[in-house]
Formats: C-alpha cells, structure tokens, sequence
C-alpha cells in the first residue's frame, strides 16, 4: 500500500496515477471537506484528463481518508511556501507530515518527499526531526527526496512522459523507488544523491523565471521605442541556440513566482541575477496598469469601470488564481486608480475579486476596453463578441490588428 500525504495539485494527480497502475493507495489529507468530496466522487480542482483518470482510479484500490495510515511506502505532496520575512522555505507544513508519517509507519518504511525544498532542507529540518524521534535513518526510516516536474493544464500527460529525479543517500534505496515510479512512468527516471535532486528542481523552475523576466524587459525596452516585442523573439529564436520565452503581465502559480526565492533566501550575497528576475518579473502587473492608463488616455476613457480585465488564473487553461498577475494587478489598482475594473474568468467561478463577473456577455456589457490577461482557449473562441473594443492583449493571442500590447 501506499500513502500520499497531501491531495492538492500534485498529490491527488500522481494518487490517482499509481491507482490506476493497480496498486492499493490511500490519500490523506487533513482538510476534511477536500477528503469528503473526493469521497463523494467529486474533483476538487479542473486539469484536462483528471476527471477520467479520477474515475478510473475510483474502480481500482483507493481510498481516501484524514487518518494517517500504517504504510511502507508515503509520498509527501504538501505546500512549501517561503516565509515573507526572509524569503526561506517554511518547512512546517512538511515537518508536521512527517512526524504524523512516523507516528504510524511500519519498520523499514519509505519516506519520499516530492514538496519542492530549498536545496539543504532534508539535511537540515527532515534527517534531525527523524533522529530525534530515535528512528536510524537507512534502517527504520529511508527518506527520498523525488520533486515532481508537471506542468497544470498538462499534468497527466506529463505524470506518465516527463522524465524523474531521484535523490536517494544509495542507489539501492534509490533503484527501489524508481520502479515505483515506474508503474506510471514511462520517461527516464534519474537516480541522484539528495542534495542534488533538490538543487536541480529549484535550478530548473528559477531558470524559467530568468527566461521569462529577459522576455519581460525585453518587452519593457521595446515599448519605449515601439518596436514589436513578439516579432523580435520570433525571429531571435529562430537562431539554433537562442530559445526566449514569451513576456506576460506577470509570473504567477506557486512554482515559477516561488522557488527562485528559495536561492535568495539562503545565498542573498550570489543571487544577483535571480532576485533581479525576480523583480522585474513582480513589476509586470504594475507595467500592465501604465499601459491600461496609456489606453484610456489614447480613447478618452474617464471611468475605470468601462475597463474590464479577463483572466484571474495565474496562466491559460487553468482555474488556479495562486500568485495570478490578474489579483496582484487588481491589489495596485485599489491603491492607484478608482476602484471599479469589471473582471472576469471563465474557468474561475468561486470568488475572488471584487466585481467579478460569471457570465461573458454581462462582464461585456457597457466595457470600452477590454484586457486580456490570461490566454484561456475560450477567448480565441470569442473573439467576435470583443471586436469592437479597445484591446490591450497581454498575452499576444488575440489576433487582431487594432490592439494594444504590453
Ligand atoms: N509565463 C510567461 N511567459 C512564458 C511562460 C510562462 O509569462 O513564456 C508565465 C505564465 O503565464 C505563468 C507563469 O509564467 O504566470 C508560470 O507558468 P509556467 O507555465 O511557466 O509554469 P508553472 O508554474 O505552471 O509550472 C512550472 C513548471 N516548471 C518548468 O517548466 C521548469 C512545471 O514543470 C513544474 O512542475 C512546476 O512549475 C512546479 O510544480 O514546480
């Protein structure tokens, strides 16, 4: 049997995955209302697959439940936020896990942690809170470190073709837990040591930030002189060793926008290069507000409500608002402008702003400006109904020829 601590984004997929392979799992969670839903056969978040993958696993093994259970395998898939005040990782959430992990586990028991970490935290928080319980680490306990790398809208394509990382203290512990993962996993799965699987996960996401915050001053550089942003990378990209990624109104999700921060929180005197993409990737909302001021100048648009922003997600195609440039954006502008932008998303239906609409033709109704903020696929399938405004495309989807850029 194995045990998945944690059924949000990451842990509920990949439970799912290792059901669905035949094995007997059971989820844990401690938010009892996400445990009942799931075993009322509801989903708690949308991803494209997840439901017939949900369905799939709920005819195999699989339970899910509050209780932590006697197991020997447990997959950790809990937050891992930074704290405000230094930008280190809070480890609590995951310490908390694994104590409620050892209170239960069989001898021998396997303890894999897939919670991205700053690079040190098992050496540091998770080995000496194991110790200290009197458990010999490679005896009663093996602690692995193995992150995922899905990407949300894509997830499980990706649980079954991404390549894996292992970090184990032996390759035989190592090798046991790649044929674990290889009940789902038809990618290559890289056994390494632990300190390398946690460095390599937080390099990856914070080399992405860098791409994207170099596409975003690139942006910013361009819009002084009005040289067209999207066309330059086209065809800088089109040399075989440049690979630019696309700007945006800003980098959201509780990855990207997060685990650079991990590398400046324990190195601040050699992170120069990351804290800076952190920033200007963090002052794209802000770049957005200008241009949605230099819009309604250029039309004459007096009142802040005639504006209205569509997208709250953090990315397209997604319902996930963490970290989303729409909220950070809309956080500015109650302290910039007169509060009042219509917003509106069509995958976000709970709130969480204020004057969010539900339906697309109300949100509409009466806009002059319209923002795209996020590139859902439902808003290429709408352009009709938006034709006829002033478009200020963040996201370089919409293709028409009178709209505005970053
Ligand atoms: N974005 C841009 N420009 C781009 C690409 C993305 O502005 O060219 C923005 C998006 O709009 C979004 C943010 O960046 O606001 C992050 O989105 P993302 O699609 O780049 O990444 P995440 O956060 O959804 O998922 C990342 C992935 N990491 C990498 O690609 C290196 C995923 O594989 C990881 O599993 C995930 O983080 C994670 O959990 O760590």
């Amino acid at each position: 049997m194995i045990n998945i601590i944690g059924l949000g984004y990451i842990g509920l997929p990949t439970a799912l995955m290792f059901a669905k392979s035949g094995m007997k799992v059971v989820g844990t969670d401690l938010n009892a209302n996400l445990v009942n839903t799931l075993q009322e056969g509801r989903l708690t978040f949308e991803e494209e697959g997840l439901n017939e993958l949900f369905r799939n696993a709920l005819s195999n093994d699989i339970e899910f439940s509050t209780k932590y259970q006697r197991a020997h395998t447990y997959i950790l898939a809990v937050p891992t936020p930074y704290m405000e005040k230094n930008k280190k990782l809070d480890p609590s959430y995951v310490i908390s896990a694994l104590n409620s992990v050892l209170n239960v586990c069989e001898k021998g028991a396997i303890i894999i942690i897939e919670s991205t970490v700053s690079p040190g935290t098992i050496d540091k928080y998770i080995r000496p809170e194991i110790e200290n319980r009197d458990f010999a680490i490679g005896e009663d306990v093996h602690v692995l470190h193995a992150p995922e790398r899905i990407i949300p809208g894509n997830m499980i394509y990706e649980l079954e073709y991404n390549s894996r990382t292992i970090g184990a203290d032996n390759l035989k512990i190592g090798k046991k837990v790649k044929s674990l993962y290889a009940n789902f996993c038809k990618a290559d799965i890289e056994v390494t040591d632990i300190r390398s699987a946690e460095m390599s996960k937080v390099v990856e996401n914070t080399y992405r930030d860098i791409n994207i915050a170099f596409a975003n001053e690139l942006a910013k550089i361009c819009r002084v002189d009005n040289m067209d942003v999207y066309e330059i990378i086209r065809i800088a990209n089109m040399h075989p060793r440049v690979n630019i990624m696309q700007p945006g109104p800003g980098v959201g999700g509780h990855c990207i926008s997060v685990d650079p921060w991990f590398l400046v929180g324990d190195y601040p005197d050699l992170t120069n290069l990351i804290l800076t993409a952190r920033k200007t990737n963090d002052s794209m909302p802000s770049h957005v507000l200008g241009r949605i001021r230099d819009v309604m100048r250029e039309h004459n648009v007096k009142d802040i409500s005639k504006v209205g922003l569509y997208g709250l997600s953090y990315k397209e195609n997604v319902d996930d608002t963490r970290e989303s440039p729409t909220l950070q954006m809309l956080n500015l502008m109650e302290d910039h402008l007169a509060f009042g932008a219509k917003v509106f998303d069509p995958l976000v239906k709970r709130k969480v702003a204020n004057n969010q609409y539900y339906d697309f033709k109300e949100f509409l109704s009466g806009l002059e400006v319209v923002v795209v903020m996020v590139g859902h696929d439902h808003i290429m399938e709408n352009i009709k109904y938006i034709e006829g405004k002033v478009i200020l495309d963040t996201k370089n989807v919409i293709s028409l020829n009178n709209k505005y850029s970053l």
